[in-house]
């Protein structure tokens, strides 16, 4: 059946089915103008793990959102579809992860970085690292080479690093619009390169990287601070600021026209789930108090594109669904259908 069929044959208004494509839609992955690239990868995870379980719970839940969009007409038209989910990403991601805590764990009780056999398994989890880079790198081009929309779905903050560099290689200058609760600017972390906690270090590296603006940031260490305030391609809203900014008077409405005034006009939107206040997503692997209200965040995404701004692609990380409850990947899969829409949007589609 072609697409314009399929699309006079679907009723938005039914439920999905578990074995229709993502959101319950009827589309392939070729006929979507969306494809979400999910990387099931925690190796560097420090604190509680899962979120590379993030992506299947995303498609298990995204079946329940309903298909109508406040702001895009007719949005589920356009199509969204996961891409497979890769048995060797996650195979390598839960191997290597092991090794990753027996190294932490090992260092944290005294051994010797430099002993022969903790080096080795630095090493080789430094490889796999780089490997997973040239991987969605590669599945981002794929799509882009298509003219798709590209978003990725982690897996932890450390996945979406292949993607800027598939953007970078496309489409030339970007800025990154991060919306986290943290400010992933360190220059590695427990010894690793390629750390979740590292990956806004690492994008700054990337030439075409014109900028970093972080909006809700409220968790960050000195070294951290000091980047912040002295990297001249690093633009902060931190979260206490635009706090008492608006316990003084002033609105949402405002302190977004203050971040959209630091963007120029290709973005790169990398959301941290942990960004949102922790009761939307309890389960993330490092969660901190403070954060956003969804429809806050989906504000600032459509003044966004209002503004006539674009979104090359974004990505979507650290959703981590609870055990036995789907909470996280409800909100998750929401927020998710109205961000492909926007994004979709602002690329005139
Ligand atoms: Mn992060």
């Amino acid at each position: 059946m072609k697409k314009q069929d399929k699309i006079k044959n679907f009723d938005p208004n039914g439920i999905g089915q578990l074995n229709d494509g993502m959101f319950g839609l009827p589309f392939s992955v070729e006929e979507c103008e969306t494809v979400l690239i999910p990387v099931p990868w925690e190796v560097t995870v420090s604190y509680s793990g899962g979120t590379a379980d993030g992506p299947q719970a995303i498609l298990d839940a995204s079946y329940q959102v309903d298909l109508y969009d406040p702001i895009v007409k007719d949005a589920w038209k356009l199509g969204i579809a996961m891409d497979e989910l890769s048995e060797e990403v996650r195979q390598k991601s839960d191997k290597w992860r092991l090794a990753a805590e027996r190294y932490i764990n090992e260092l944290a009780n005294g051994a010797d970085e430099n002993d022969a056999e903790l080096k080795k398994i630095s090493t080789n989890i430094q490889a796999e690292c780089v490997w997973l880079n040239n991987w969605v790198k590669e599945r981002c081009l794929h799509y882009l080479n298509q003219n798709k929309i590209v978003g990725l779905i982690g897996g932890d903050h450390s996945t979406p690093l292949g993607m800027m560099q598939a953007l970078a290689e496309k489409f030339g200058n970007f800025t990154i619009l991060q919306i986290d609760a943290h400010a992933d600017l360190r220059n590695a972390y427990e010894g690793f390169e390629f750390s979740h906690a590292s990956i806004m270090f690492n994008a700054l590296k990337i030439n075409q990287v014109e900028k970093l603006v972080q909006v809700g940031i409220r968790d960050y260490c000195e070294e951290e601070l000091n980047l912040m305030n002295s990297h001249p391609k690093v633009k902060t809203f931190f979260d206490r600021d635009i706090k008492y900014a608006q316990y003084n008077g002033d609105s949402w409405d405002r302190i977004v026209n203050r971040i959209i005034n630091e963007l120029p006009q290709n973005i790169y939107l990398s959301f941290d789930i942990d960004g949102l206040d922790p009761k939307l997503c309890p389960n993330t692997g490092t969660p901190v108090a403070g954060g956003f209200e969804v429809e806050q965040i989906l504000f600032l995404l459509e003044k966004i594109v209002k503004s006539g701004r674009k979104i090359i692609a974004f990505d979507l990380n650290e959703v981590t669904p609870g055990i036995g409850n789907d909470w996280d990947a409800n909100v998750a899969a929401r927020l998710l259908y109205r961000i492909c829409n926007l994004v979709a949007m602002s690329n005139g589609k």
